[in-house]
C-alpha cells in the first residue's frame, strides 16, 4: 500500500514537474528564438548601413558612373529610400523663410581633392532630381533649369554644392538639365525657352531659376525662391571682384516665377554663340516696368568655375539685336520658340531634357533683315 502510494506520488511528481517545464521550455525556445531573430534583424541592418557605407565609399560608382547614372541597384535603393521616407503624411506647418540648418558662408573646394560624383546627401533625392522637406511644408516648389552642353565635370561641382545647400533651405526642388543636341552653335536664350515649355508640361512650379552650369554659390543664405519681380540672385561674382559690373546685368543666375516669364515672352530665340541674349532679357524686364530684385553683395555671391571663352556672336548681330529689343519682344521668344524634344530621361540627380534647336541662318544677314522686316 505505502510502495503503491509512493510510486502514484513519483508519478505525480514526475507528471507536475513534465508539466511546469513545458512553459519554461517554452519560453526558453521561444526567447532564444526571439533573439535568433533580433539578431538576424540587427545583423540586416548592419548589413543595409555597410551596403550604403560601401556604396559612398566605393570607387566602383564613383569612378565608373556614366553621366551620372549610379548603378542601377543603387538607384532603385535610393528610390526606395526617398519612397519610404515621403510616405510619412502629416498635416504639416509652411518651411521658415530662414531655416536654422543655414550655415552661412560656405567652403568651396573646387580642386580635385574632391569627390564631386557622390554625396551622402544624394541618398533621398528622387529620381529625377526631386526633394522636399519632410517635417514642414515648402514655401515653393522651385525648378532649377540648367542650360548644358559638355560640361559634365562642371555640374558634378555645381550639384554638389547646391543640392545640399537647397535641402537647408528647405525646398521642393527639382534640376532639369536642358542640353542642346549636336555640335552646331549654342543658344542659350532658345534652349531656356524649350526648357520651360517642357517642364510645364511634366509639373507645376512656384518659381524658375535659370541657373548657368558653372556657377558655384558661396553662401546658403541666398534662398533659391522668386520674388514677384525677377531676380537677379548672382550679383556678387568672383570674376567681377564681387561687385556688380552693371545695373542691367541678369546673366549667371536669375529667378522667375512662371507668369513673370511668360510676361517677358521668355528669352530671344536669335542670339546664336555667345554674348547678350541675358542683356535681351533685361531690356525685356525693363519695356515690362517690372524691376530686378537682388540679394545683397554680402549673400549674392559666386564664383564661375574657370573655363575657355566659346564662340561668340558677331558683335554686329548682338548690337543690332540689343537695339530692337522693344518692338520685336513680344513676338521673338518663348511664342514663337522652335525646337524638337529628342529625349527626356530621369537620371538619379536630374531630368535630362535633350532638346534639338536646328542650326543657325547660314547668312548672318538674314538675322537682321528677318529683324528688320518685323
Ligand atoms: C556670361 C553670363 C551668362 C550668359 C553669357 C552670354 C554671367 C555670370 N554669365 O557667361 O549667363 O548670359 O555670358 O551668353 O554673367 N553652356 C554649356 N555649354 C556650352 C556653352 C554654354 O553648357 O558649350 C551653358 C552653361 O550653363 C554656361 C552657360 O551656358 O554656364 C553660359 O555660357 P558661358 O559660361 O560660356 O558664358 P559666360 O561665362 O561668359
Ligand atoms: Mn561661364
Amino acid at each position: 500500500m505505502l510502495q503503491a502510494s509512493h510510486s502514484r506520488l513519483r508519478k505525480h511528481v514526475f507528471a507536475c514537474i513534465v508539466v511546469l517545464s513545458v512553459p519554461l521550455i517554452v519560453n526558453v525556445y521561444v526567447t532564444i528564438g526571439f533573439s535568433v531573430k533580433k539578431a538576424n534583424a540587427l545583423r540586416r541592418n548592419d548589413n543595409i548601413e555597410d551596403s550604403i557605407e560601401a556604396m559612398i565609399d566605393s570607387e566602383d560608382v564613383t569612378m565608373t558612373t556614366p553621366w551620372l547614372l549610379v548603378s542601377r541597384s543603387i538607384a532603385n535603393k535610393t528610390i526606395k529610400t526617398a519612397k519610404e521616407f515621403w510616405s510619412v503624411s502629416h498635416s504639416l506647418n509652411i518651411c521658415s523663410s530662414s531655416p536654422i540648418m543655414l550655415v552661412g558662408r560656405l567652403n568651396i573646394d573646387l580642386s580635385d581633392n574632391t569627390n564631386f560624383t557622390f554625396h551622402k546627401e544624394y541618398l533621398d533625392i528622387i529620381s529625377g532630381g526631386t526633394w522636399k522637406p519632410r517635417d514642414c511644408f515648402a514655401r515653393q516648389r522651385v525648378a532649377i533649369i540648367i542650360p548644358f552642353r559638355d560640361r559634365r565635370k562642371h555640374l558634378e561641382q555645381l550639384q554638389y554644392y547646391l543640392i545640399p545647400m537647397l535641402k537647408r533651405q528647405q525646398l521642393n526642388f527639382r534640376f532639369f538639365v536642358v542640353e542642346q543636341n549636336g555640335n552646331n552653335t549654342f543658344n542659350k536664350g532658345l534652349i531656356m525657352n524649350a526648357a520651360f515649355a517642357e517642364v510645364r508640361k511634366i509639373e507645376d512650379f512656384d518659381c524658375f531659376v535659370f541657373h548657368d552650369v558653372d556657377m558655384i554659390p558661396e553662401d546658403d543664405r541666398n534662398i533659391y525662391t522668386c520674388t514677384d519681380a525677377p531676380k537677379h540672385m548672382s550679383p556678387a561674382l568672383d570674376k567681377f571682384g564681387y561687385r556688380l559690373p552693371y545695373m542691367q546685368l541678369v546673366g549667371g543666375v536669375l529667378s522667375m516665377k512662371p507668369d513673370v516669364f511668360i510676361a517677358v515672352n521668355g528669352y530671344s530665340n536669335l542670339y546664336w554663340g555667345w554674348g547678350a541674349e541675358d542683356d535681351d532679357m533685361a531690356a525685356r524686364i525693363k519695356f515690362k516696368n517690372l524691376g530686378i530684385v537682388r540679394p545683397p553683395l554680402t549673400t549674392g555671391r559666386y564664383r564661375m568655375i574657370k573655363h575657355s571663352k566659346r564662340e561668340m556672336n558677331p558683335a554686329k548681330i548682338r548690337m543690332f539685336l540689343l537695339k530692337t529689343v522693344k518692338n520685336r519682344f513680344m513676338k521673338d521668344g518663348l511664342n514663337s520658340v522652335q525646337y524638337k524634344t529628342v529625349f527626356v530621361k530621369l537620371t538619379p540627380l536630374f531630368t535630362h531634357i535633350m532638346v534639338d534647336v536646328g542650326e543657325p541662318p547660314k547668312d548672318t544677314n538674314k538675322i537682321t533683315s528677318m529683324m528688320t522686316q518685323t
